[in-house]
C-alpha cells in the first residue's frame, strides 16, 4: 500500500479544481499542519473568537469596510476606452493598502521561518527556579523563529552565518523571550560595538554587496582587529555555520541567566536546546548549490517536516554553575560571552522537551510580526551583568517600534500573552485594547486602588538581589575579558581531522575573497594564536607566509562535546530520492517508498517525467531534482540523463548514502562511482534501502570524504 504516503508540500487543503470555481463558498480552512495563534484579546484573555472569526470570513468580497463588491478585475472607467476616475474608492484603498504592506525588516535576522509547537517540563528545573512552566508536567505553547544574520528577507537561507533560535513560551506568568543562537559564544562583549560588528558584516555600503556574506573584505577587517570576534568567528567557519535544517541545530541562550527558587537560592546557568536528531551541517559546495537551486531550502525543510509528521523536537537543558561572587566558574568569567563552558566541566540537565508540530497560517501576520524580546522574563528567571545582555535589553523593545510602527506591539496576535495583562500602558498607535476605568496610575483610589502589585506570594517577577560591587564609574572591563584566543583553540582542538579540515577550507574561502592583503595576512595574526597548522595551511592556499604566534598556546583540555561527527542519529524527515521509469518494477518501487515511509524518511520518486509510474506518483522529474534535496539516493532504473548522472556525481562528492539494484547500477557507471567505494550499495531493492536508512543515521558517509 503506497496510498497513504503524503508527499509534503500541498498548496492548500484542497485540490484546485481545473476550472475556475462559480459556486460561492467562505475561505478554505487551513491545511491540517497548520494553525495560527491562539486567539486571545488583547489584555491576554482567552478569546471566544474561533481561529476563522480573526481571519477573513463569508462568502462574497468585500471592502475593507465590509462592503460587498460586484467586480475587481476593472477599474471605474470614464467609458471602456476613457481615463480611469477618482471616484473609483475600491480602486484606491486596494492600491493604497498595497503600497504600505511592508514594514521595515529586522536590522538583523531578517530572514527566517517559523512554526508553533508545546514545551512540557519534566521538573528538573525545580529545584533551581520557581518558574511555573519548569514545574513537572506543565505544557507551555511556544512559537520559535530560525533566522539568519546578515541577509535581508529575500536572501538565501543556506549561506554561512549564525542561525537565530528565538522561542516565545506563553506561560501562565506572562511571556518568556529566549532569543538565542546556534553558536554559544558571541562576536563581541559589549552592546555598544554591535553596531560596529553587524555594519562591517552587512554588504559594503558602496556598491551593497555582497549579499548575507562574511566573505568580504569589512567583516575581516573588524574581526581581525577587534579580536574577541575571533571565539564567534572560528564557529561560524565550521559546519555550524552552514546547518543542514534548522531542525538539526542546537540552540544556546549564549548569555549566563540567574535563577531563583522557591527558597530564594540563586544559580547561574546557560540554557542549551538539543535537537533530537543530532546536530548536522551541509558540506560547502551543498550549501552553495542549495542557494541556487533552492534559496528556501530551510524553510522548506521545516514546513515540510512538519506537515509530513516528523515534528522536530529539542531537549531544553541547563548548566547548572553557583552563583559565586566573582561569577566565574572553572576559570571561564560567565558574564564575558564570547566564552562557553565545555560540558565535561558542567554537565547538561534536561529540564523539559520541546516539540514544533504545526506550521503557520500566515507569514506575516506570525513569522514577521512576532516580537522578542531578552527582558521578556517570568519570576524565577533574571538576567546578570552580562554586558551584552544589559544592552540587549535595551534594543528589543526599541526596534519594534520602528518595526511594528510603535509601542503597542504587544497586542499582535502573535505577541499576545496567554496571562491576564494589567499594564497601564494606555493609548498609542495601533491600540486595539478598549481600556476601562478612569485611572491608568498608581497609586489611585478612583479605580479602587486597581490593579495592585503583585506580592512574591502572588507570582511577581523577582528583581533577583545581587551584590554589585563598589567600584568606579568607566567605560572598561574586567581583565578576565582580555583572552581571546584560549577557548578558539580548544573549539578547534576538540574536533575531529574532518570538521577541522573543513573549518580551514572555510577560511581559505572567506579570506580568499577579500580584496585587501593587509586584511588576509591580520587574520593569519589571529589564527597564528589559534592552531600553527590551521593557519599553515589557511596561508598556504592564499599564497602568504604563515606568521609566528604572538602569545603562548594554551594548553586546552579538548571537548569531545563539540564535536558533529561519530555518532548515530534518528532519521525522521530525511529525504531519499528514488530514480525510477516505465520499466521499473512497480510492486518493488513500492516496495522500497514504503521502507523508506516506514523508518519515518520521505521518499522522492524521481522519474524522466511527472505524473504516474503505474500507481505511484512522482515527486520529481530528472528536470526538477536536485542532489541537495536529497540525504541518500536509490536508483531502481538506468536513467542516462546528464541530470541523473550530475544528481550521483554531487551526491556521491558530498557524502551522502548511495545505492541501485541491478537494474539501476548503470547510474553508478556513469558517474564514474565504484561498487565498493564506502557508502555505495549494490544489492536487491529490499537490502539496498535498508542499508541506505542505516547509513543514513550518521549523516553522511565520512569515511568517503576523509578519502577524498
Ligand atoms: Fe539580537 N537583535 N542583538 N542577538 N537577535 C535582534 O531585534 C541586538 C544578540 C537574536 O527571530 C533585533 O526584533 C543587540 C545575541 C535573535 O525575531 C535587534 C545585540 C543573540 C534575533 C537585536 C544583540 C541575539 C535577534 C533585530 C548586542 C544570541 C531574531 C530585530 C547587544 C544570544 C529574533 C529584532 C527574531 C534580533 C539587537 C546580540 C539573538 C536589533 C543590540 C548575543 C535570535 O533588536
Amino acid at each position: 500500500m503506497t496510498d497513504d504516503i503524503s508527499v509534503p508540500g500541498a498548496p492548500a487543503s484542497r485540490p484546485a479544481p481545473f476550472d475556475e470555481p462559480t459556486t460561492p463558498e467562505g475561505p478554505l480552512p487551513p491545511k491540517a499542519d497548520q494553525s495560527g495563534p491562539e486567539p486571545r484579546t488583547p489584555t491576554g484573555a482567552r478569546s471566544a473568537d474561533t481561529p476563522p472569526a480573526v481571519a477573513q470570513q463569508g462568502e462574497y468580497l468585500t471592502s475593507a469596510q465590509g462592503a460587498r463588491l460586484r467586480q475587481t478585475d476593472r477599474s471605474l472607467k470614464a467609458g471602456p476606452r476613457g481615463p480611469v476616475l477618482l471616484q473609483d474608492h475600491h480602486l484606491r484603498e486596494k492600491i493604497t493598502h498595497f503600497d504600505h504592506e511592508r514594514i521595515p525588516e529586522r536590522a538583523v535576522h531578517a530572514r527566517g521561518a517559523a512554526a508553533h509547537g508545546t514545551f512540557t517540563a519534566n521538573g528538573a528545573a525545580e529545584s533551581v527556579t520557581c518558574a511555573g512552566f519548569l514545574r513537572a508536567g506543565v505544557t507551555t505553547p511556544v512559537f520559535v523563529r530560525f533566522s539568519t544574520v546578515l541577509g535581508s528577507r529575500g536572501s538565501a537561507d543556506t549561506v554561512r552565518d549564525t542561525r537565530g533560535f528565538a522561542t516565545k513560551f506563553y506561560t501562565e506568568e506572562g511571556v518568556y523571550d529566549l532569543v538565542g543562537n546556534n553558536i554559544p559564544v558571541f562576536f563581541i562583549q559589549d552592546a555598544i560595538k554591535f553596531p560596529d560588528v553587524v555594519h562591517a558584516a552587512k554588504p559594503h555600503p558602496d556598491r551593497e554587496i555582497p549579499q548575507a556574506q562574511s566573505a568580504h573584505d569589512t567583516f575581516w577587517d573588524f574581526v581581525s582587529l577587534h579580536t574577541e570576534a575571533q571565539a564567534h568567528t572560528i564557529w561560524n567557519m565550521s559546519d555550524r555555520g552552514i546547518p543542514r535544517s534548522f531542525r538539526m541545530m542546537q540552540g544556546f541562550g549564549v548569555h549566563t541567566f540567574r535563577l531563583i527558587n522557591a527558597q530564594g537560592e540563586t544559580v547561574l546557568v546557560k540554557f542549551h536546546w538539543r535537537p533530537k536528531i543530532g546536530t548536522h551541517g551541509q558540506l560547502w559546495e551543498e550549501a552553495q548549490l542549495s542557494a541556487g537551486k533552492d534559496p528556501d531550502y530551510h524553510r522548506r525543510d521545516l514546513a515540510d517536516a512538519i506537515e509530513s509528521g516528523a515534528y522536530p523536537q529539542w531537549d531544553l537543558a541547563l548548566q547548572v554553575m553557583p552563583d559565586s561572587p566573582d561569577e566565574t566558574f572553572a576559570g571561564i568569567d560567565l558574564l564575558d560571552p564570547t566564552k562557553f563552558v565545555p560540558e565535561e566541566l558542567a554537565p547538561l540537565h534536561v529540564v523539559g522537551t520541546m516539540t514544533l508540530d504545526r506550521n503557520p497560517v500566515n507569514y506575516f501576520a506570525e513569522t514577521e510580526q512576532v516580537a522578542f524580546h531578552p527582558g521578556h522574563l517570568v519570576p524565577g528567571i533574571d538576567v546578570t551583568n552580562d554586558p551584552l545582555l544589559q544592552g540587549r535589553l535595551f534594543s528589543y523593545i526599541d526596534t519594534q517600534i520602528t518595526r511594528l510602527g510603535g509601542p503597542n506591539f504587544a497586542q499582535l496576535p502573535i505577541n499576545r500573552p496567554h496571562a491576564d495583562v494589567n499594564d497601564m500602558l494606555r493609548d498609542g498607535m495601533h491600540q486595539s485594547a478598549v481600556h476601562g476605568g478612569v485611572a491608568p496610575y498608581h497609586p489611585n483610589s478612583l479605580d479602587g486602588g486597581c490593579p495592585f502589585q503583585a506580592g512574591a506570594d502572588v507570582g511577581a517577577f523577582i528583581d533577583v538581589p545581587a551584590v554589585v560591587a563598589e567600584s568606579v564609574k568607566e567605560r572598561t572591563q574586567s581583565a578576565s575579558f582580555e583572552d581571546h584566543f584560549s577557548q578558539v583553540r580548544l573549539f578547534y582542538r576538540s574536533l575531529t581531522p574532518i570538521e577541522q579540515q573543513h573549518i580551514s577550507a572555510a577560511y581559505a574561502f572567506e579570506l580568499g575573497k577579500c580584496y585587501e592583503e593587509a586584511v588576509k595576512r591580520r587574520q593569519l595574526a589571529a589564527l597564528a594564536n589559534v592552531d600553527a597548522g590551521l593557519c599553515a595551511t589557511v596561508a598556504a592556499s592564499l599564497g602568504l607566509d604563515a606568521p609566528a604566534p604572538t602569545l603562548e598556546p594554551a594548553d586546552v583540555e579538548p571537548s569531545p562535546a563539540l564535536r558533529m561527527v561519530g555518532e548515530t542519529w534518528p532519521i525522521d524527515g530525511r529525504t531519499v530520492g528514488i530514480v525510477a521509469d516505465d520499466a521499473t518494477d512497480v510492486s518493488e518501487l513500492a516496495t522500497v517508498r514504503d521502507a523508506v515511509h516506514a523508518a519515518g524518511a520521505v521518499p522522492l520518486v524521481i522519474a524522466p517525467h511527472g505524473g504516474m509510474l503505474g500507481e505511484v506518483p512522482v515527486q520529481r522529474t530528472t528536470h526538477t531534482a536536485a542532489s541537495i534535496e536529497f540525504d541518500a539516493v536509490v536508483a531502481l532504473a538506468d536513467d542516462p540523463s546528464a541530470e541523473t548522472t550530475r544528481v550521483f556525481e554531487e551526491a556521491f562528492r558530498h557524502g551522502k548514502a548511495l545505492g541501485a539494484t541491478s537494474a539501476g547500477a548503470g547510474v553508478l557507471d556513469r558517474a564514474h562511482i565504484t561498487r565498493d567505494a564506502p557508502g555505495v550499495v549494490v544489492a536487491d531493492a529490499d537490502a539496498a534501502v535498508d542499508a541506505l536508512l542505516r547509513l543514513l543515521g550518521a549523516h553522511r558517509v565520512w569515511e568517503r570524504l576523509l578519502a577524498g
